[in-house]
């Protein structure tokens, strides 16, 4: 791998994923989604694009907002929660902003939340005044901590931060959280909420001013067409005229049909993209409110 640098002047654009880890394999799926292929070094750590000018490089995802900082990198897949504790250290030692969030990308989701000893009753915020809160995320804590006129003594730690009210280091903690098992495997209880998290793909503050523009629009608009069908599912079916405004009102999550007449018959055909769950239980309803022939289509493409 050879990161050469020339942020002035560059014609392929270059995106840091997670090497290993819960993000890198959605990360790829969607990359991979919207077109992208590509050709791993056998180094494992760059992948040259095939399909289009856009290589990959294969990083630890606390790396991620500095390799966009120093231009070595141009977006980046990462944790809402890691690029804003780094742009909060930016700001706090009064270094430039030079990346921020450009779009969410709806995988890898949790919560910084606080967290306390079970048996402790909660209150609110207030009860925190004094308490030692160890984190591996000072920057937000300190910022919520502020928001609410609360004063702590913040504890930094690497990693473990779980277990430190157990080993006496801290009261309670400040963590990322998804199911709660491991904050229940340690007598804690998550009792408030300061972030939430999810895959984010992060961008430089200012726009490339070469062909990188182009291709970072190119990358945009398919991977808002992968991510706005994410879930979709395209709704077939045929319903008599006077049943269709009842139908319409069970699917509050489908775009505007498209109605065709059928001949000889009052009944009208709809196609709709529908964003949410089609259940079985839904088909039921709008079977019971008049539709018929009801068929659920996967959809693949789509491009606004
Ligand atoms: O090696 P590298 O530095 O790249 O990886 P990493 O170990 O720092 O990152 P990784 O893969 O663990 O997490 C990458 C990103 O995934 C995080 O920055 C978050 O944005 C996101 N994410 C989503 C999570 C979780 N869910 C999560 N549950 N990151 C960490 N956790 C931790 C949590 O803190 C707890 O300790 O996983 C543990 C299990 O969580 P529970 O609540 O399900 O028990
Ligand atoms: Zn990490």
């Amino acid at each position: 791998m050879s990161p050469a640098v020339n942020p002035a002047v560059r014609d392929r654009l270059r995106i840091a994923i997670q090497k290993s880890g819960r993000l890198s394999e959605p990360a790829r799926a969607l990359l991979a989604s919207a077109g992208l292929s590509w050709r791993e070094s056998r180094d494992k750590l760059f992948c040259y694009g095939e399909s289009l000018p856009v290589d990959l490089l294969l990083v630890r995802d606390d790396d991620i907002p500095g390799l966009i900082a120093d231009g070595v990198c141009d977006l980046g897949f990462v944790g809402r929660n890691v690029l804003l504790e780094q742009a909060g250290e930016r700001a706090e030692t009064g270094k430039p902003e030079m990346f921020r969030e450009w779009r969410a990308l709806g995988f890898g989701g949790c919560r910084l939340s606080i967290a306390v000893p079970e048996g402790w009753q909660w209150q609110g915020p207030a009860q925190l005044a004094g308490r030692r809160i160890a984190t591996t995320y000072p920057n937000q804590l300190r910022a919520w901590l502020r928001a609410q006129h609360v004063q702590a003594d913040i504890v930094v730690l690497n990693g473990s931060v779980e277990i430190a009210p157990r080993l006496g280091q801290a009261d309670v903690i400040c963590d990322l959280v998804s199911s709660g098992a491991t904050l229940a495997a340690n007598q804690l209880k998550p009792v408030c909420d300061i972030l939430q998290s999810e895959a984010v793909l992060a961008g430089p503050v200012q726009p490339f001013g070469d062909a990188r523009a182009e291709l970072a629009a190119l990358l945009l608009r398919r991977m808002d067409g992968v991510l706005r069908i994410r879930d979709s599912k395209l709704l077939m079916f045929q319903a008599p005229r006077d049943a269709i405004d009842e139908v319409m009102q069970l699917l509050p999550d489908a775009e505007p049909p498209t109605v065709c007449a059928l001949d000889g018959s009052d009944a009208l055909a709809l196609q709709t993209l529908c964003h949410g769950a089609m259940t079985w239980q839904r088909l039921e309803d709008l079977k019971r409110a008049g539709a018929r022939g009801l068929m659920v289509l996967p959809v693949e493409r789509m491009l606004a």
